[in-house]
């Protein structure tokens, strides 16, 4: 250890960074460790430690460092590892980065112990660093705390030194960019073996997601700036706002955005003060839409747009606060009732849709012997009529995982050469199999249309993680292509009357799933209860009961053949938690 890490910094750096709230108990919960930003110190510092080692670990392959807490309010902050293809960190070094901090929140000396038995158990060569001593990239959303908090990362990661060859482990700070941007850029750094300054930067981001999205204008004859829609981007006050600003500057040519619902265009991003961190997620934003069902502040209410002259459908989605989620909605008039959802539920049946068709079109299926899996995953927070709709309507394969998409992006890989994932919340992507690749390319040079589009397909959409901006774009792009207005998207089938609340109970962890987080184990005897009340409520009910992963809380679902039923039952439900709590 003494050759790489220079203790004597480690230890002055652990003092600055780890003693102001000892004996905090980290968690690496759904997406990461995610708290109060005042606590976050000390597993800031012990996860830039820890990226280095596995970045090393890994044969000197770059890891991600994304410092964000997503939707949650402006306070909180969080941080996650990302792995070297861009996945989410690989879930048996979960509990390794939990005692890591917990070791640190401890005292110097515990940290010190387990840190050497770390490096000791993973066989991590400190003393033959020919492949290199780590490297790292790290980004943020717009929070107030980021810098704060990235100082802390920096500062770890500077304790790797290597004290014969002066070399430091490389870190790149990626500055304030969207969660699965910074996922892409390490996925990219990888492919190029490469991090040094300047080589590869976000710019291969916009440059790869452009040229895709051109591509299919230049196949199909659309172009961004006739697009049949008007449609508006919440983008919750974060950082996705501003990113989105780059692209449409690549995207339309010709076309002018305008900044809180100005003047007539096609699109228009609205709560884009991302330098405002306190506006962040506040009213506005993929997490309020969806939980509130209703317009977010600076949406207006109406379903065509004037565009010289010419009545266009009006269609409107928002982001979260680090554009991993979007999700779509349109209202009709001013009545609240008419506002329409379209969920991460709804993005999955449209490309399960859509990829059914173009796959029926491009010839594939015929040959037997290609046996393509396509399929959907979901979690149980899924709503059961688009399930339905996808197994009984498009006769399509559904998985269902717990919740957090490193475990739908997992099921998705493992089970499907076109697999489709999305959280009811608006995160998901669809990842492709190599073999389905092979098969689209290999097949492709007599200007089959359908192939062609596949093809594009595996470049529109960020194959890493789910990310608003590829996924509003992949979603365009279906509707332009299948001739779909919002309308006829909603109207394939009708959602299960649902809702979802939270119940605050002074101790979640005795809250255990099993069954896809479907059913309690404890409680005991919790369930039974859970299970007795639905019956009551008839053949559409279903409810069940998780401690969330993100918050302080345990999240019960329910839905219902009427809107009065599902929020009856959840209310009923949180009753049971809340009285099983107080026994
Ligand atoms: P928790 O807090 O574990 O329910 C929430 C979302 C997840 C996921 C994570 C990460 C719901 C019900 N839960 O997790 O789907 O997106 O946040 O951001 O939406
Ligand atoms: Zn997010």
């Amino acid at each position: 250890m003494e050759k790489l890490i220079n203790l004597q910094l480690l230890e002055k750096l652990y003092n600055k960074n780890c003693t102001s709230n000892k004996g905090f108990k980290y968690a690496y919960g759904t997406a990461g460790f995610r708290y109060n930003a005042d606590v976050l110190n000390t597993v800031m510092f012990t996860t830039g430690i820890l990226s280095v080692l596995r970045s090393i670990y890994l044969q000197n392959k770059t890891i991600g460092i994304m410092i964000t807490a997503s939707h949650n309010p402006p306070q909180d902050n969080g941080v996650k590892i990302v792995e070297p293809m861009g996945e989410m960190l690989d879930q048996s070094w979960e509990s390794i980065a939990t005692d890591l901090a917990n070791s640190a929140s401890n005292s110097y000396n515990d940290f010190i112990t387990y840190l050497n038995h770390l490096i000791k158990d993973k066989g991590i060569d400190l003393i033959d660093t020919s492949n290199g001593i780590g490297s790292v990239i790290v980004g943020r959303d717009s929070r107030e705390s980021g810098p704060r908090l990235l100082e802390t990362v920096l500062d770890a990661v500077y304790c790797f030194q290597h004290d014969s060859t002066e070399r430091v482990s490389k870190i790149l700070d990626a500055g304030i960019l969207t969660t699965p941007q910074l996922h892409y850029l390490v996925y990219k750094t990888n492919v190029a073996k490469t991090l040094e300054k300047n080589e590869i930067g976000i710019g291969c981001y916009f440059d790869d997601f452009t040229r895709a999205w051109l591509d299919l204008c230049e196949l199909y004859g659309f172009s961004t700036e006739h697009l049949k829609f008007a449609l508006t981007i919440d983008a919750a006050n974060g950082v996705g706002g501003f990113q989105m600003e780059k692209m449409i500057s690549l995207l339309f040519t010709s076309c002018k955005t305008t900044v809180d619902g100005g003047n007539s265009t096609n699109i228009s991003i609205v709560n884009n003060d991302w330098q405002k961190p306190n506006l962040l997620n506040n009213k506005c934003g993929a997490d309020y839409v969806k939980t509130n069902q209703c317009l977010p502040n600076g949406v207006v209410s109406n379903s065509k747009f004037s565009t010289g002259g010419e009545n266009t459908q009006k269609l409107n989605c928002s982001f979260d606060g680090d554009a991993d989620r979007v999700i779509f909605y349109y209202q009709d008039n001013e009545n609240k009732s008419s506002f329409h959802l379209l969920d991460g539920d709804r993005i999955s049946t449209l490309f399960a849709k859509f990829f059914q068709h173009l796959l029926k079109e491009s010839g594939l299926l015929d040959a037997s012997d290609n046996d393509i899996k396509v399929g959907v995953v979901q979690t149980a927070y899924a709503n059961g009529n688009s399930t339905k709709y996808i197994t009984e309507v498009l006769k399509m394969d559904v998985s269902c995982t717990p919740t957090g998409v490193k475990h739908l992006h997992h099921e998705a890989v493992e089970k499907y050469d076109i697999g489709i994932y999305f959280e009811a919340n608006g995160h998901g992507t669809i990842v492709f199999s190599e073999k389905i690749k092979s098969l689209v390319n290999n097949s492709m040079s007599n200007g089959n249309k359908a192939l062609k589009t596949i093809e594009i397909f595996t470049r529109l959409i960020n194959r890493t993680v789910g990310d608003a901006i590829s996924d509003m774009l992949g979603v365009l792009a279906v509707l332009c292509i299948l001739n779909l207005t919002p309308q006829d998207w909603y109207n394939e089938y009708s959602d299960l009357p649902n809702k979802l609340i939270k119940v605050v109970v002074p101790d979640r962890t005795v809250f255990k799933t099993t069954n896809a987080e479907r059913q309690l184990v404890s409680p005991a005897g919790l369930q039974g209860k859970i299970d007795e009340l639905v019956s009551s409520y008839g053949a559409d009910s279903r409810s069940f009961v998780r401690a969330s992963g993100t918050e302080d809380a345990v999240r019960v679902y329910a839905e219902s053949s009427t809107k009065e039923m599902a929020e009856s039952l959840a209310e009923k439900v949180g009753q049971l938690v809340s009285n099983c709590c107080g026994e």
